[in-house]
């Protein structure tokens, strides 16, 4: 790089570059020093400089690059206490969580955890199998979500793969499936539960006191029915669920909001990397099976991507008995 007569003829890469560092916090002697390291004299270095940070943008981007270099501490910080738990990949196994415990902890702690002792106490437990749906609810017609292998955005694109069938078919199909399949799945937007007599299913679920207001239910309850081989992708909500895994097995991939590397190439509510195929490492990864009668509470903001391994039903509860809608926890739709 030749030396300039003055600030402004400098290559405009490097005042982009000298502004970057600056609000990132590094020291003016050490910007100049790496500024006549490329060939910057001297005063023309301490000039740049100095028209930087008199600059009105440069006062006004001041605060939020000081408030972003803060938030990122506290990320690393949570980062490197989630690292240091005994089983960083692991999600607790609890029973005996009272109302208290679950508020108190998990989700003030907005930590997941797997309980024991909810699921099995249903007498949908036990009760709730694709033969017993087909039998009491056959002839409901509801709408199931299809054609999913065909498109990469199946579960963003969720609306115009739905189709009207008769639960009986449906279930016929789930158990026909021989091999595992991705391809039709009655997920949550289905809402099956509110707009069909399928809503009396929820007859069949008790909670433990204080978990939820259970007269609320129906509305803030969702179906989940499907063969082995059903992924949703991994994505986050933005409220607390309670997943309770009904039949089947589903293998769950859990990654805290605080890992915001996730954040970058996200699409809505959905992340631009697959656990199953791209590599995550540094980002930290809980790898579940939900165990039929086993319910995991899944923290509002938190990253979850769910394969299921044999024929599953399962009911997600986003009900509790304090305030539990995010809506403005989109951190993704940052652009
Ligand atoms: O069970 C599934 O396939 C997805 C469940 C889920 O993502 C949710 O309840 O938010």
């Amino acid at each position: 790089m030749g030396e300039p007569d003055n600030a402004l003829e400098v290559a405009p890469e490097w005042w982009r570059w000298a502004t970057e560092n600056l609000l990132r916090g590094v020291q003016e002697s050490v910007v100049s020093e790496q500024l006549q390291a490329a060939g910057v004299s001297s005063a023309q270095a301490k000039e740049l400089i100095a028209a930087i940070v008199r600059s009105p943008i440069f006062v006004a981007a001041r605060p939020f690059a000081r408030a972003a270099r803060r938030h990122e501490l506290l990320v690393r910080l949570q980062q490197r206490m989630a690292q240091a738990a005994l089983d960083p990949t692991g999600i607790p196994r609890r029973s005996g969580v009272s109302a208290a415990e679950l508020r108190d902890v998990f989700v003030a702690g907005n930590t997941p955890v797997i309980l024991t002792d909810v699921v099995t106490r249903w007498p949908a437990f036990g009760r709730w199998t694709p033969a017993y749906l087909s039998e009491h609810f056959g002839d409901v017609t509801v709408d199931v979500t299809t054609g999913r292998e065909s498109d990469p955005d199946y579960d963003m694109h969720a609306a115009r793969h739905t189709e009207s069938t008769p639960l009986r078919d449906f279930v016929a199909r789930v158990e026909a499936a021989r091999a595992e399949t991705n391809d039709f799945y009655m997920v949550a937007n289905n809402r099956v539960l509110e707009r069909t007599r399928l809503g009396s299913l929820l007859n069949d679920v008790v909670l433990p006191d204080g978990y939820c207001a259970t007269q609320r239910l129906l509305g803030s309850s969702a179906l989940w029915l499907g063969p082995a081989g059903t992924v949703t992708p991994l994505h986050y909500d933005t409220s607390n669920i309670l997943f309770g895994q009904v039949y089947g097995r589903k293998r769950y991939r859990m990654i805290a909001p605080f890992e915001t590397s996730l954040f970058e190439g996200a699409r809505a509510m959905y992340a631009g990397r697959d656990p199953e195929r791209d590599p995550m490492d540094p980002v930290l990864v809980k790898d579940v099976v939900l165990e039929p009668g086993e319910a995991l509470f899944i923290p509002v903001g938190w990253w979850h991507h769910v394969r299921a391994l044999d024929v599953s039903i399962s009911l997600g509860i986003n009900s509790f008995p304090f305030p539990n809608n995010f809506d403005w926890y989109r951190p993704s739709n940052i652009a």
